[in-house]
């Protein structure tokens, strides 16, 4: 069994240390390959095209937490994305501290602190505002307990409606009553056919007056100009987006100037390279041993 190794070579280092630790093959390049019969795993962004020349490959492990750029893989092969605790915290992180500016409306001072002006706006109580999640997976889920640890009124909404301990979690035909109490909408959710542009208009015409958007998913589930329309309109009032469309955002888009929007590039987390590698090698041990595989992709679903 051996893991081709696709990605940056600051990446390599580490993952060779790390194999070559556990006492595990893993070949950095396709120029490597001498025998291609060896090639077991791939890791990889997206794949080589000609995948039938590695007669068995069984698993392509993204390196990645979204898997929405794989393409569909031969009959049979499996999809792994990239699992670690660590990123999903960073995302938690980022979508708390994007849910307290809001909140708190940092927008607005920040508009007034390119003008030197000293306006207090209204505050309110974290127990006021209703906080709506879009995605209670692994990264939604530690979302909701954190923010509803600091008092928000949280609720998510999944394809399951699967429960989650101390939050109310809505199911696909409850969408109107989820996005009806959400003050301030977050969007984590895998790009998927389903999830594809789910940010749009009819989706904000259907928020409280005012609303507030995170959107940490995926670029491609924002419909930007139906976000333009919604602020214009009132029925929100500011968003902060991690993930825009198109990626990245051109220099003169309207929304880097735009001070009720708050953009960052897509860096609400950084891969760590080792816990790839050790996430990788139990992928690596789950095969021979014929058990789960972690993180395991629903190639059906699409995550
Ligand atoms: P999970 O796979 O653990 O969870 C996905 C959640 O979305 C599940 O609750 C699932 O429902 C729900 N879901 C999927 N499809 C639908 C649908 N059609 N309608 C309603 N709910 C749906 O994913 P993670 O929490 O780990 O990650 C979520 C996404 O966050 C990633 O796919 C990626 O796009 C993004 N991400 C962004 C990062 C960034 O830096 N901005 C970093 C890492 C990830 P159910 O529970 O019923 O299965
Ligand atoms: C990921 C991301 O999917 O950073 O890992 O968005």
């Amino acid at each position: 069994m051996a893991l081709l190794f696709l990605s940056s070579a600051e990446r390599a280092a580490v993952w060779v240390a790390a194999f070559e630790a556990a006492g595990e093959k893993i070949i950095v390049g396709e120029e490597a390959v001498t025998d291609p019969a060896d090639v077991t795993h791939l890791l990889c962004w997206t794949p080589p095209k000609d995948l039938q020349r590695y007669p068995n490959l069984q698993v392509v492990i993204s390196s990645g937490a979204g898997v929405d750029q794989m393409p569909a893989l031969p009959a049979g092969m499996e999809l792994v994305r990239a699992l670690d605790p660590g990123i999903e915290e960073m995302v938690r992180d980022w979508v708390v501290m994007a849910t307290l500016m809001l909140h708190r409306t940092m927008p607005a001072y920040l508009e007034q602190a390119g003008q030197g002006q000293w306006k207090p706006q209204a505050v309110s109580h974290a127990r006021n505002a209703r906080v709506g999640i879009m995605g209670m997976g692994r990264i939604g889920t530690l979302a909701a307990q954190t923010l509803g640890a600091m008092g928000f009124k949280v609720s998510g909404w999944s394809r399951s409606g699967r429960a989650v301990a101390d939050v109310p979690v809505y199911g696909l035909q409850d969408l109107d009553r989820f996005l009806g109490q959400s003050d301030i909408l977050i969007c984590l959710l895998p790009l998927t056919a389903e999830t594809r542009g789910i940010l749009n208009a009819t989706l904000f015409a259907k928020l409280p007056e005012a609303a507030a958007l995170v959107h940490a998913g995926r670029g491609a589930q924002l419909d930007m100009q139906a976000m333009r329309d919604a602020l214009d309109s009132g029925a929100l009032r500011h968003a902060m987006l991690d993930v825009t469309n198109p990626e990245p955002l051109p220099a003169d888009h309207w929304a880097w100037h735009d001070p009720r929007v708050i953009v960052t590039p897509h860096i609400a987390a950084v891969t760590d390279h080792h816990a790839g590698a050790l996430h990788a090698l139990e992928v690596v041990r789950a095969t021979r041993a014929k058990s789960p595989l972690p993180g395991r992709v629903d190639q059906n679903r699409g995550y």
